[in-house]
């Protein structure tokens, strides 16, 4: 029998799920490490976030060493399908949970991450600042054809992942649309596929990002995120509201340090800040940072039996 010692919280709604025990031990730089989880753990990922343990939103967060002394932790993240190279809400959620260990206390923590190492930081409040990776849009307007729909445009951008962000879209961004909004958006995703169209370096873009007026006014904006997955973020999904700040600088629609309010489909907020790296102007990289608060809701140990036929979860989407 396996333990797996893990922590769940929610941040915005989205759940992280982080492994403190029990979990394969990575050795190296993070990417390294990412490359062994991918090839040789699969299962274990499946079997933490997937069914009947977890769920299609579930994002796990497998604490790791670092090489690198100045961070607290190495974090490779994952989902239902596979891995993720940043995770803004599951950065805000590996920080509260260290904190909840006792582990850090408010200030400045750096986390090593696959794409690079991301400063955070623990206020005083509970909440956490995430220092992102840089930003930067690689396309701007973009058009496929959505089966069912018609020609959509959207801008291509860098916020830790790839995401396609699309303005005009004729979609109401209603919690109680959020199967249509699904079903819309993984059509988007499958129209980028089909008509080969990539991110750079030919990389897949595997988020699509949905924007419209806010409900509050106090906000800037709404979003729905769909995830790898066929999973849709409950949070404004940090490296989503990331690759937005980017399109945003580039456009000129936000001045630098500006800040901007993130409002997603379940009505919880980030708040996002960014300004450009180095002197450049328009799609250059930017540096972003996401503000928001996670809240623990479970300490538990996963229990991993080899007798059980669905030992390592249910593969519903690959
Ligand atoms: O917050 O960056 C994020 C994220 C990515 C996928 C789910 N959440």
């Amino acid at each position: 029998m396996q333990r797996v010692r893990v922590i769940d919280s929610h941040t915005g709604g989205e759940p992280t799920r982080v492994v403190l025990e029990g979990g394969p031990a990575l050795r190296g730089e993070l990417t390294a490490q990412l490359a062994q989880f991918r090839a040789q753990h699969d299962r274990f990922r499946s079997a933490v976030v997937n069914e009947p343990r977890g769920s299609d939103v579930m994002v796990g967060a497998l604490l790791t060493s670092s090489p690198r002394p100045e961070c607290v932790a190495g974090v490779i993240y994952f989902n239902n399908v596979g891995t993720l190279g940043m995770c803004g809400h599951g950065t805000i959620g590996v920080v509260t949970t260290l904190a909840w260990l006792g582990r850090i206390a408010p200030g400045e923590h750096h986390i090593d991450t696959p794409v690079g190492v991301v400063r955070t930081e623990l206020h005083a409040d509970g909440q956490v600042t995430v220092h992102n990776v840089p930003a930067w849009r690689y396309r701007r307007a973009v058009t496929v054809l959505v089966a069912g729909h018609g020609a959509v445009t959207g801008d291509i951008a860098w916020g830790g992942n790839w995401f396609f962000l699309v303005g005009d879209h004729g979609q109401s961004l209603r919690i109680e649309h959020a199967d249509a909004l699904l079903d819309f958006s993984w059509r988007v995703r499958q129209a980028l596929a089909r008509e080969a169209v990539t991110a750079a370096d030919g990389a897949e873009i595997d988020h699509i990002e949905l924007f419209g007026p806010p409900q509050d006014p106090a906000n800037d904006s709404r979003n729905f995120v769909l995830c790898p997955g066929r999973a849709y973020d409950r949070s404004p999904c940090g490296t989503g509201t990331s690759a937005k700040l980017a399109c945003l600088l580039a456009d000129g629609k936000l001045t630098s340090g500006a800040l901007w309010r993130q409002e997603s489909i379940t009505g919880s907020v980030f708040e996002g800040r960014a300004r450009p790296e180095g002197s450049q102007s328009g799609d250059a990289r930017c540096l972003p940072s996401i503000r928001g608060a996670a809240f623990i809701n479970a300490e538990a140990t996963l229990l991993l039996d080899p007798r059980d036929p669905l030992c390592d979860g249910i593969r519903a989407h690959g």
